[in-house]
């Protein structure tokens, strides 16, 4: 191409000094102000870097190298999240040990990295899957364990029948596997379970903290899911019953002003007051058949599914405290175990759910909740709040403020309280995989033995999790990182054991407690689990003794800039704030949130609007794309291509419009003079430069930050002469964005030292003043257009922009018909003419 800049070249070269110079270095030194920039790392796919990732590496690298300038000490590191079912699943799919494929596809991501000059730290590069760092992850799991935070159960559990392994309640969507599509199943399975409900209000409250995008908190709150109301007791009736061992259902309910209109009870299927009921059931064995139909049925099919089912539990009733109705109590699947109490009572003449099955089963429906305005309906499901009515003396009150009546006067009768539940539930945390941390527990039936023949003297031996979960002993601290095996056969079985559990001389070993035979735990972690504390890991990379050194941990805590997708909204971004709480507690971090501000990535599209995918063929490969037209002008084309966290469709010729803005630039250096020149006008605008590029950059703005270094690049153009002082200016600002060309350009204006190492420019206030003004233009006296300018135009200015657009101009026809102009500076123009 003619008159096309050697970007190849340059880049090359510029990309071998500054790792020379150590430019992407950052130091410990705590006399420095910091900022830390992270972006979430990779797993490092077959497919290589796209340019999704790219995007997001792109805007911390303008951010890094922008806060340098500004005279930071700027820690800006990358890793490798190479652990978990992605990258198992590619190795299985092309047949090497996983560990092979993930050091290969590592070293290309690496490389591809390294064409857009981002300027990572490499010293302090991480990878989960180095025993050196999985270490650490272990270590943590074992701090909770011994805390007592962590659970073994066995329940029947999301399970996955293509990955062949549990899954976290998170890793559903829909009812299907976030991976991979498949229909969940339920498959009873022990797991291990980390209780991370106990920080629920933590996790909810600190949110406060906060400097994150309205939408992403309101994802963790719905994730958290808080909901308070009213726990109630309802007794059960039973004539068999005398009066002291009567039984007692409690209900949780957000509604408690509709409970006038309650007409049955509903239990969970699970709920382990049935077991006790059953001497007084006379329909156990329908009962019993019926909760063995649902146990395994997948949370989404009972809970949207359009037909309720449900069985009556014959031979007894329940009491309603309020009125002293004797109701039926039925057992019904769209009721769930684990939420609330696990049973409810039924309004339907309130509630969708049980308006539907209400219906099915030809049961009583009440109204007692009337709209603010209108009367009582008793044709349809009334769900909203409204005034009561048909309910002794809380009638005509609000549902409010009935709510709060009500619970106050179940509380003094010794019937209620208030209750608050979360959706949120405890974390499954165990896979039944190869590719993730060992969990380092063993299994020794002798200490099994200990524990439960003596419990008192236990406690003195064992720790909380070996207390709360029987034989199972935690590995010793010194025996850390408990290394992943080689295996032959690393596919996983499918019976709910890991292919480690084959591993006879692996999974056999001796209790560190006893000494006496034991075994491990053949599940690995999930994973998410090295995700949760890699960011406090850049801080001390080769830390042996520490996870990180307090020093380093106080210096750069929190992270100030947190870049990633969209997608993890919830699940890391959850899990990472828990385990930073519980880092917290045990005083190895001094912050109790870890991310202080976090910006989503925008989406990019295929050209044709669709996500970019091999399916479709659209998909834009950053290298080719960095052959083509280099790597700068592929970084300004990302972050001009729209407001940064808004998805956008690639563009070509976008791109090469980036591309033609950056030889532009290049060409201006045939315009510098060494001269002092007087430009006012120029002056103005690149002090305005200046003030929009930092404001913009501090705001994510990259777009229109791009967007006002074109308009001075058009002005410079203009200009038959350009001083080096205000090109050197420019180049400052364009630095961050494009640092290829800019330091090029830089060391041509005959500087010896590093553009990155100049000082970030300061605007003049009173010259970056752009208060815009509109200027109407008239010509012979009728207005013609009107402009929205800065203000301050000359009247040169003003006319040759009148004269340029198509609107005045054909009033005006030829310059020669101009007899006379009048300016009012900032105001109106007039044109008089005669043709
Ligand atoms: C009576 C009632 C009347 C209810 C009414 C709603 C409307 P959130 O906001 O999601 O917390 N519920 C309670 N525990 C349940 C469980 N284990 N399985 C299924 N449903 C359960 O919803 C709380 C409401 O969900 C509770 O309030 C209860 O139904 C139901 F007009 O009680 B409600
Ligand atoms: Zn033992």
């Amino acid at each position: 191409m003619k008159g096309v800049y050697p970007f190849k070249k340059i880049e090359k070269k510029w990309q071998k000094i500054w790792e020379e110079q150590k430019l992407d270095q950052t130091s410990d030194n705590y006399k420095q102000k910091k900022f830390y920039v992270l972006d979430m790392f990779p797993y490092p796919s077959g497919l290589g870097l796209h340019m999704g990732h790219l995007k997001g590496y792109v805007a911390t690298d303008v951010t890094t190298r922008f806060r340098r300038m500004q005279g930071y000490n700027v820690l800006h590191p990358m890793g490798w999240d190479a652990f978990g079912l992605p990258a198992e699943n590619f190795a299985l799919k092309h047949k090497i040990h996983p560990k092979k494929a993930i050091d290969k596809n590592i070293r290309t991501f690496k490389k591809q990295l390294k064409i857009f000059g981002l300027s990572y730290d490499w010293r302090r590069e991480i990878n989960t899957t180095d025993p050196d760092y999985y270490k650490w992850t272990q270590w943590v799991f074992l701090q909770m364990f011994k805390r007592g935070l962590v659970y073994r159960k066995f329940e029947p559990v999301n399970w996955c029948p293509s990955c062949k392994t549990g899954l976290a309640n998170e890793d559903v969507e829909q009812g299907r596997c976030e991976r991979c599509g498949s229909p969940i199943q339920k498959k009873p399975l022990a797991q291990w379970i980390i209780k991370i409900t106990k920080y629920a209000d933590r996790l909810l409250e600190d949110l406060k903290l906060l400097d994150w995008e309205e939408a992403i908190v309101e994802q963790q709150k719905n994730w958290i899911g808080r909901s308070e109301g009213a726990v109630i007791k309802f007794p059960i009736l039973n004539e068999k019953f005398s009066k002291k061992e009567r039984l007692a259902v409690e209900i949780f309910t957000t509604r408690l002003d509709t409970i006038f209109g309650c007409t049955y009870l509903v239990l969970a299927p699970e709920h382990p007051i049935i077991p006790d009921l059953k001497s007084q059931i006379s329909n156990f064995q329908e009962v019993k058949r019926y909760i063995d139909k649902v146990k395994n049925k997948p949370d989404l099919e009972r809970l949207e599914g359009r037909k309720k089912t449900g069985v009556e539990i014959e031979g007894v009733k329940a009491l309603n405290p309020f009125n002293q109705e004797k109701i039926p109590i039925f057992v019904a699947d769209y009721v769930l175990p684990y939420y609330g109490t696990g049973a409810i009572m039924a309004v339907p003449a309130h509630d969708e759910r049980d308006w539907e099955f209400a219906r099915k089963f030809n049961l009583k429906i009440k109204f007692v909740i009337k709209p603010q305005t209108g009367k009582l309906s008793f044709k349809k499901v009334f769900t909203e709040d409204g005034i009561l009515a048909n309910s002794n003396g809380f009638s005509g009150l609000t549902s409010v403020k009935a709510r709060e009546k009500m619970l106050k006067f179940a509380v003094k009768k010794g019937f209620g309280r208030k209750g608050v539940f979360y959706k949120m539930r405890d974390w499954v945390f165990s896979r039944q995989r190869y590719w993730g941390e060992p969990i380092p527990l063993v299994f020794c039936p002798a200490c099994k033995q200990e524990i439960e023949n003596n419990p008192q003297k236990a406690r003195k031996k064992f720790n909380k999790g070996e207390l709360l979960n029987p034989g199972w002993i935690a590995l010793p601290e010194k025996e850390l990182p408990l290394e992943l095996p080689k295996v032959r056969y690393y596919e996983p079985t499918g019976t709910g054991e890991s292919p480690l559990a084959n591993i006879k001389n692996w999974m056999e070993t001796k209790c560190p407690k006893c000494g006496r035979p034991a075994r491990r735990e053949s599940n690995t972690m999930p994973q998410w689990a090295g995700s949760c504390w890699y960011y406090l890991r850049y801080l001390d990379p080769h830390n042996k003794r520490e996870l990180v050194s307090p020093k380093k941990e106080r210096y750069w805590m929190p992270v100030d800039l947190y870049v990633g997708g969209a997608e993890h909204a919830t699940r890391h971004l959850i899990y990472a704030r828990f385990w930073h709480k519980f880092l917290y507690d045990i005083n190895v971090v001094s912050t109790k949130e870890p991310f202080k501000k976090l910006i989503h990535v925008g989406i990019i599209l295929g050209e044709d609007g669709r996500k970019m995918s091999k399916r479709w063929g659209n998909v834009v490969n950053p290298e080719d794309v960095a052959r083509e037209f280099g790597a700068d002008s592929c970084r300004i084309y990302e972050l001009f291509m729209g407001p940064f966290t808004q998805g956008a469709a690639w563009s070509t010729k976008g791109l090469r419009g980036c591309f033609r803005f950056l030889n532009r630039v290049w060409r201006l250096k045939d315009k510098i003079t060494r001269k002092k020149t007087d430009d006012q006008d120029l002056t103005r605008l690149l002090h305005q430069t200046i003030k929009k590029v930092t404001e913009d950059i501090e705001n994510f703005k990259f777009n229109t930050a791009v967007a006002q270094m074109m308009i001075l690049v058009n002005e410079m153009e203009r200009k038959r002469e350009i001083s080096q002082k205000d090109f050197g200016l420019f180049l400052r600002l364009l630095a961050p964005f494009a640092p290829h060309l800019s330091e090029e350009l830089w060391s041509r204006l005959g500087h010896k030292t590093s553009i990155f190492k100049e000082k970030w420019p300061k605007f003049n206030p009173k010259l970056a003043e752009s208060e815009e003004v509109t200027i109407v233009i008239q010509v012979n006296g009728r207005v013609r257009g009107e402009f929205r300018e800065r203000k301050g135009l000359s009247q040169t200015k003003v006319l040759e922009m009148a004269l340029k657009d198509k609107r005045i101009n054909k009033w005006v026809e030829d310059r020669k018909n101009i007899k006379k102009v009048i300016y009012i500076p900032d105001k109106l123009m007039n044109i008089v003419v005669q043709y």
